[in-house]
């Protein structure tokens, strides 16, 4: 895949999944990947059984694909499954069409909506640890005779291919790195004003930024398709009068592997260091949807490395199902969402009482007051408190301003410092 064809993406395919008995199918969220990047959805194939090693699926139903394949005239073929790049190679044989898997499409989807450096990236990187680990098998099968997918590596020394893809993807990690430290040297500066993180989370198209919208009053792009979110976006809310900073950040897939997630560690390291996690969920699907996904958040949230951050559960879009009903979804996830909220991020539902759990959760909070002379350094000071912390009151006398200020116990430090530069004085502190 080069950036050429990325370029014109769409098409008729066909989506197959292979699942053993009782596991729950895929396809519909394939699907929706799939149409994401324009693909058009010309047939679908499913098969419950034990994976087989030459197909993926069984060599009949490899026929019976074939014919599909044909009779809608797709140009290739998609597997919910992972893929070994002899079953890739074996299905490109028997249906004459290259046979993707859906690390792939979810690739060419991110490839699709990336639009910084970073996320670029590290989207190359996911994609050359995929073709890394595969690199000899596929040079060795194309020297067997060149199909879809493979063609131009039967040219190659397999060694030779292996070793160039290595080569870039050090190349690539590299990069990779200092970005990383670019982003620990902003997440330390911010961390150093002293107000905390609070981080949103969760599946794709749950309505992450249309939330990051509604709290901090900053606009995020917002789309129906998934994967809309690729690299993080900042900007300040207020939570009940704690005043943090809101990060929103990419979203999370059932299928995506360790390799993707693990390229994006710089992105969801912004999530792994933040002070709370407010997990976004549609709750206005069915309640098994609903718990798939809840679970799936929470395990890869666990995966990334949080692990005592407080979890906030935005149950979103209740709207859609009405807030009686939210309410009962609320109680029936209860066993496994963390502090369960209903809201509607689009209609501006609930987020009082979102702000307010947030705010009961932010930790080591300090209500204080300062006299402060009434000079010009003075009053730019306060413009700046009043950017990173809660000013509850604000007085002027003939000489001085008395300031009752809410905010974490580190900002109150620092500040207790800077007032007293400027000829000031703390007059009491206490915790809130
Ligand atoms: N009805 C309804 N729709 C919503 C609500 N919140 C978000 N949406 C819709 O859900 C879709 C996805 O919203 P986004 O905010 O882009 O979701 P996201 O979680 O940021 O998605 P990615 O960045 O793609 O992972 C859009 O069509 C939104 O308009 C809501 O409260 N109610
Ligand atoms: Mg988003």
């Amino acid at each position: 895949m080069n950036v050429k064809s990325l370029n014109r993406l769409g098409g008729r395919v066909v989506l197959v999944e292979r699942r053993l008995h009782g596991e729950k199918s895929l396809l519909h969220e394939l699907e929706s990947l799939a149409q994401t990047i324009g693909y058009t959805v010309a047939g679908k194939i499913e098969q419950v059984r034990r994976a087989d090693p030459k197909f993926q699926i069984g060599a009949g139903k490899a026929e019976e694909l074939a014919r599909l394949v044909k009779e809608v005239g797709a140009e290739k073929v998609i597997f919910e499954n992972d893929l070994k790049p002899v079953q890739a190679y074996n299905l490109a044989k028997e249906t004459g069409v290259e046979v993707l898997d859906k690390f792939q499409l979810i690739l060419e989807v991110f490839s699709q909506h990336a639009s910084t450096k970073e996320a670029k990236l590290q989207i190359e990187l996911a994609r050359l640890r995929y073709e890394l680990a595969r690199a000899k098998e596929k040079v060795r099968l194309a020297k067997l005779g060149e199909q879809p997918g493979f063609h131009g590596l039967g040219k190659y020394e397999a060694d030779v291919y292996y070793e160039a893809i290595r080569r870039r993807v050090s190349k690539i990690q590299e990069e990779l790195e200092k970005v990383r430290r670019s982003r620990r040297l902003k997440r330390l500066r911010r961390r150093s004003i002293g107000i905390p993180t609070v981080s949103l989370s969760g599946y794709t198209a749950a309505g992450k930024s249309t939330l990051f919208s509604a709290l901090s009053g900053v606009e995020a792009k917002v789309t129906g398709s998934l994967f809309t979110t690729l690299s993080t976006k900042i900007a300040l809310a207020d939570f009940s009068g704690r005043r943090s900073l809101l990060v929103d950040t990419v979203g999370f897939i059932d299928g995506l592997p360790l390799t993707l997630i693990e390229a994006f560690k710089s992105t969801l390291e912004e999530t792994v260091f933040s002070d709370l996690v407010i997990l976004v969920v549609d709750c206005s699907e069915t309640l098994s949807e609903v718990r798939r996904k809840l679970s799936y958040s929470l395990s890869t949230l666990h995966e990334i490395g949080i692990v005592s951050t407080p979890i906030i559960t935005a149950l979103n879009k209740a709207d859609l199902i009405g807030e009686d009903k939210a309410e009962k979804v609320a109680e029936k996830v209860s066993d496994i969402a963390p502090n369960p909220v209903p809201i509607s991020a689009l209609y501006r539902i609930n987020l009082e009482t979102l702000r307010k759990t947030v705010a009961d959760n932010l930790k080591d909070y300090v209500k204080a007051s300062f006299e402060l002379p009434l000079t010009s350094e003075a009053l730019s000071l306060i413009s700046s408190i009043r950017r990173f912390s809660t000013v509850r009151s604000q007085t002027f006398h003939e000489k001085a301003v008395l300031l009752e200020v809410e905010s974490t116990d580190y900002f109150m430090d620092k500040l207790k410092g800077r007032v007293e530069k400027l000829g000031g004085r703390m007059l009491e502190a206490v915790k809130i």
